[in-house]
């Protein structure tokens, strides 16, 4: 049959809505099959199988107005089996979703258009291999590790939830969006998926439904080998209303199914969807090999034969498919959006100071008087805890921003991630306003669900030991590529914890921490720090921090005689030089390690070696200063540099240079009090300044 004889695609006369439907769901099929086969990568199956899910969701039942993809009130929609990213470039270009750039301005262009779709993988198009936040608009996380995008959107829904309850009011809806999220095999088979799916139905979360793409294959074949448990059984287990779609082609019983959802209250829902992968074609349905490899020319053939779709074209829209989606999504989401806007202005009238914070925060910004009543910490040399100078810090903060909220994988006494002023509060079901989240020995899931916090644009943090980061580490990794301004607040920074011995004592998290494009890491060296950290994150629009804090006191630095903590903002400044400046050696630390090297700085001195302190609590900012403010620290001719941390030496080479020393980690460290410790592993000022003087040739004095 020829192109122009296909009834479907070029029918004589007005088609019905079924037919409109199907040669949608086909649109979306051939689509993705076609830009598989061009690029010669990707995976063409699922989104074959899932076409009728995702036409049903987005053309049926999703509120999203397609001329702005970032309207608060939207209904969310994650692809957490992100390598059916086809599905997702599909219907954004058929429901001619448009752009948005960083500084939320919405363009006219398409988010993704067919020549982006034909470019499928290609550098720079807008159709990448995976679900890409930050690049494509109208992608609400990125996906592709399997899992997290599952485990983001129960940050979403708790996000969602918790807006609804400040700021909804009698007649004014103004956050009542769902989270729609479609998952395969794989997101069931990662722990990080079980985590969030326990933490959702503990917290009740009725906003929030996942489809699970039940096709029995993933990569290695059909799932009797791998995944056979009763995945019903486990959700029902875990408190969520489970459903089931016998087949993935009956878009009326999917939209029931749907319906179900947003009548159910008190608990997420599960949908399993029974589907095939590669539907309709003739070799490769049914089988792993329709999940990552093109189908093949001929078989691309053979299946477009299958669906009545004329064989001999490639990427082809008929004008019916996107006039079918503009009086569908395009008429619903537009009328939707523009209802919320007018109820948004009657809201505005009513209640200014709310809508303004809603304005804010849309745009990542802070309130007038953000960092009104930041403590400054007085000269201590007992000191305080960087946890203990952090709680304080954030309790301010979260009393001034009212939409900072977060907590800790069940370790906030230890933390001191806590959040103590009045009405703070718990987020538990029948308390969806708490500002505390309680996220339970999950540090995964805390951390996905901190970017689904953050992409609803609130200001969000997760605490945990240091060590357990490593627990949560593909969300942060996520976080950065994202460009959310998360906020990670990982205390028992080092050796601190001492009796609890080698597994609970980081070595290598700062090295590779600093290693992750975009990630801000600091460790900083006494209280006044803390707060400048502080300080400097918050006004992060972009990027997720990372804050490394102690669990032991740390001397507050005299800072009328050391230099001010706000050199903090620079990643690295000089915290004390010899009198008249000009130093022959330069001791550089970060956290605990700073006021070390000040005792040994004190002790050089008092010998008449003219040593430098350099405080360096984030390589990451120090990196992004000039050059000439960097060799300002270390002035590339002193080059007699010792580097003192508590960590991996790994790395301290780029600042210390071939000539220099590093006291650090280069073993995992043990059981001990942490006095034995530091003694045991040579972090003691006697060890610093006989390194310095060894550095500049110099035998000591007295
Ligand atoms: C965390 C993680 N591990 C491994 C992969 C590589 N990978 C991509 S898809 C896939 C499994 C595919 O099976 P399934 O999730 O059932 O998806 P389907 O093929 O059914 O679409 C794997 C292992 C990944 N993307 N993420
Ligand atoms: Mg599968």
């Amino acid at each position: 049959m020829s192109a122009t004889a296909n009834p479907l695609v070029n029918s004589p006369g007005p088609m019905t809505n079924g037919q409109l439907d199907q040669l949608s769901i086909n649109c979306i099929r051939t689509l993705s099959m076609d830009a598989v086969q061009q690029a010669k990568s990707g995976h063409p199956g699922t989104p074959m199988a899932l076409a009728p899910l995702v036409y049903t969701l987005w053309n049926r039942v999703m509120r999203f107005d397609p001329q702005d993809a970032i309207w608060p009130n939207r209904d969310r929609f994650v692809l957490s089996n992100g390598h059916a990213s086809m599905l997702l470039w599909s219907v954004l270009h058929l429901s001619g979703t448009r752009a948005v750039n960083a500084e939320y301005e919405r363009l006219g262009q398409p988010a993704v258009s067919l020549e982006d779709i034909r470019r499928f993988r290609q550098l720079g198009s807008k159709a990448p291999g995976h679900p890409e936040y930050h690049w494509v608009s109208g992608v609400e996380a990125t996906t592709g590790p399997l899992g997290q995008g599952v485990a983001t959107s129960v940050g979403m829904a708790i996000a969602q939830a918790w807006l609804a309850n400040r700021y909804n009011r009698p007649d004014f809806e103004i956050f009542d969006y769902d989270i729609y999220v479609v998952c395969s095999d794989g997101c069931m088979m990662e722990g990080v998926g079980s985590e969030a799916a326990s933490l959702a139905g503990h917290l009740a979360l009725d906003n929030l439904c996942w489809i699970y793409d039940n096709n029995h294959i993933s990569i290695d074949g059909n799932t009797r080998i791998t995944f056979t448990e009763d995945i019903a059984a486990r959700f029902l287990g875990y408190g969520w209303n489970v459903l089931r779609v016998g087949d993935a082609n009956d878009i009326d019983r999917i939209e029931h199914a749907l319906d179900v959802f947003h009548k159910t209250k008190g608990r997420p829902t599960f949908i399993i969807l029974d589907s095939h992968i590669g539907y309709g074609s003739p070799h490769k349905q049914d089988t792993a090999a329709a999940h990552g490899e093109p189908l093949g020319e001929e078989e691309v053939r053979l299946t477009k034969r299958d669906y009545g779709w004329p064989e001999d074209t490639k990427f082809l829209v008929p004008n019916a498919v996107r006039a079918h989606f503009a009086a569908g999504i395009g008429a619903r989401g537009g009328q939707a959006r523009s209802r919320w806007t007018q109820l948004f202005e009657a809201y505005r009238s009513k209640y200014p100071e709310l809508a303004t914070e809603i304005d804010l925060m849309q745009r990542r910004e802070l309130p007038a008087g953000w960092d009104r009543g930041l403590p400054v910490f007085p000269a201590d040399p007992k000191g305080i805890a960087g946890r203990d100078a952090s709680g304080k810090v954030l309790n301010v903060l979260a009393q001034n921003i009212p939409w900072l909220l977060g907590g800790s994988a069940d370790l906030a006494s230890s933390t001191k991630a806590a959040l103590t002023f009045d009405g703070a509060g718990s987020f538990e079901p029948e308390t969806p306003g708490g500002r505390n989240l309680h996220f339970g020995v999950r540090e995964h899931a805390m951390a996905a669900a901190v970017n689904g916090l953050a992409l609803s644009k609130l200001r969000a943090f997760g605490a945990t030991f240091l060590i357990f980061s490593d627990y949560a580490r593909p969300a942060i990794r996520l976080s950065a590529m994202m460009e959310l301004p998360t906020i990670f607040v990982f205390t028992h920074d080092a050796m601190g914890d001492g009796e609890d011995g080698p597994t609970h004592q980081p070595v290598e998290q700062l090295a590779s921490f600093r290693a992750e494009p975009g990630l801000v890491v600091l460790r900083p060296c006494d209280a006044n720090e803390v707060v400048e950290a502080y300080r400097y994150v918050m006004q992060l629009r972009h990027e997720p921090a990372l804050l490394a804090l102690s669990r032991q006191p740390l001397p507050t630095l005299d800072r009328s005689k050391y230099a001010s903590a706000s050199g903090l903002a620079r990643g690295a400044y000089v915290l004390a030089d010899p009198p008249g400046g000009k130093p022959e050696v330069i001791l550089v630390a970060s956290g605990s390690e700073v006021s070390l090297c000040i005792d040994a700085h004190e002790d050089l001195l008092a010998e008449g070696i003219r040593s430098r302190v350099v405080s360096m609590p984030s390589w990451d900012i120090f990196e992004h200063q000039t050059q000439a403010y960097r060799d300002s620290v270390l002035p590339p001719d002193v080059t007699a540099r010792v580097a003192v941390e508590q960590a991996s030496t790994f790395g301290w080479d780029r600042y210390v240079g071939r000539s220099g020393r590093v006291i650090g980690m280069k073993t995992f460290g043990a059981s001990a009090p942490l006095k034995e410790l530091q003694r045991k592993f040579g972090f003691k000022p006697e060890r610093v300044t006989e390194m310095a003087r060894a550095l500049i040739g110099k035998r000591k004095t007295n």
